[in-house]
């Protein structure tokens, strides 16, 4: 195995309906096409396109919604996806998602959830952490087996086309769901949708009640939001594509710690080439990153190959790889002692480097 795919990593920005594997999203196609739901002829080229603009996106995650939103796929595609970050060695993921209604299928926001946690708790290829205290079944904690153990805790994401009351709800849901690891609040969609204003009420909440926050923010050329974004000191922000001067100013005094996801900037075409990428910058800056996938199904990506793309284009070797994924746990959403048990994991593959 490849050591960038053996080494431990952590990832901190993955959106479930974007991590789906190809042969489920065609599979599933291929099934409502039969039953007359879609035209999977129609579908199929969005579904296998490799480069696609922003907008298309966010029109390929329609369709995704489409495909997978009832309450067995949910669960179906969240073992898969929990499955997948495991089996490249990812040790602690923040996995999110926005809590989906849907009345003629009998869907609320908590019933997304619930078909979400369904979905860990069906793991069984490897050992899944998922809420405070819980120990799985046939989890190794104990009985010295090498079963791999991943630690997953969720953010629930409030979509830009949603409103103030929509938010709200899904932070109440989140609220509740803190003792089946939920940790945080994500914001993100369009970016050329909706009103930072709109989410304000809900975030402060959220922030109140004492869960962390992570915002989509610059993904798109928006300075004054980007600058009230910063005014609110998230915990974290995604991207950063589109900051100016004074913001990285006012981010790096803040310390701001930024969710890098390569692929997906080069590919929508935020960022034109990896040269001019800010992970350059920020990385000889010292500023708080952290590389992560965004969407490995839609950008065909993984978390190691972000890291050998990473180490490729701006020149990291093993120790520096390393040192970038354990740096990643100071900004976890989840406790101290999760924090703990991940250091000693990469200070473990430390001590394997020639
Ligand atoms: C902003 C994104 C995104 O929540 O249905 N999402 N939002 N920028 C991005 N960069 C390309 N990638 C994904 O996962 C899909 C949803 O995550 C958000 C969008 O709201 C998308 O509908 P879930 O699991």
């Amino acid at each position: 195995m490849e050591w960038w795919i053996s080494m431990p990593k952590v990832e901190l920005h993955a959106h479930l309906n974007g991590s789906i594997r190809d042969s489920t999203l065609l599979e599933l196609a291929k099934a409502l096409g039969e039953k007359g739901v879609i035209l999977f002829s129609d579908v199929e080229h969005v579904i296998r396109k490799n480069d696609r603009s922003l907008n298309e996106v966010f029109k390929l995650f329609d369709l995704i919604h489409i495909i997978t939103t009832d309450h067995t796929t949910v669960t179906r595609i969240t073992k898969e996806v929990v499955e997948d970050f495991a089996s490249e060695n990812v040790i602690y993921l923040e996995l999110r998602t926005t809590p989906k209604r849907n009345e003629s299928i009998g869907m609320s926001k908590r019933s997304y959830m619930e078909a979400v946690v369904k979905g860990l708790r069906a793991v069984d290829a490897v050992d899944v952490n998922f809420a405070p205290h819980y120990l799985g079944e046939g989890n190794d904690i104990c009985n010295g087996t090498t079963k791999k153990k991943i630690f997953v805790r969720l953010l629930l994401s409030i979509d830009r086309r949603e409103t103030t009351a929509d938010a709200m709800e899904t932070v109440k849901l989140a609220l509740e769901m803190r003792d089946q690891g939920v940790v945080g609040i994500d914001l993100s969609g369009n970016p050329t949708v909706g009103d930072w204003m709109t989410f304000l009420p809900a975030l402060k909440f959220a922030r109140e009640q004492g869960l962390s926050i992570t915002l989509h923010c610059g993904e798109v050329p928006n300075p004054k939001e980007i600058q009230a974004m910063l005014e609110f000191l998230p915990e974290r922000v995604g991207h950063a594509c589109f900051f100016k001067e004074d913001h990285w100013e006012n981010a790096k005094s803040s310390k701001i710690p930024v969710e890098i996801c390569l692929t997906s900037n080069i590919r929508t075409g935020s960022i034109s080439s990896l040269d001019v990428h800010h992970f350059g910058d920020l990385y000889h800056a010292k500023h708080p990153l952290i590389l992560c996938t965004d969407d490995s199904g839609i950008f065909s990506t993984s978390l190691s190959g972000e890291y050998i793309l990473a180490a490729s284009s701006f020149g990291l070797g093993k120790k520096e790889m390393l040192e970038l994924g354990r740096n990643a746990i100071e900004f976890i959403f989840a406790d101290d002692e999760i924090k703990r048990e991940l250091r000693e994991a990469f200070d473990s593959a430390a001590g394997t480097l020639e």
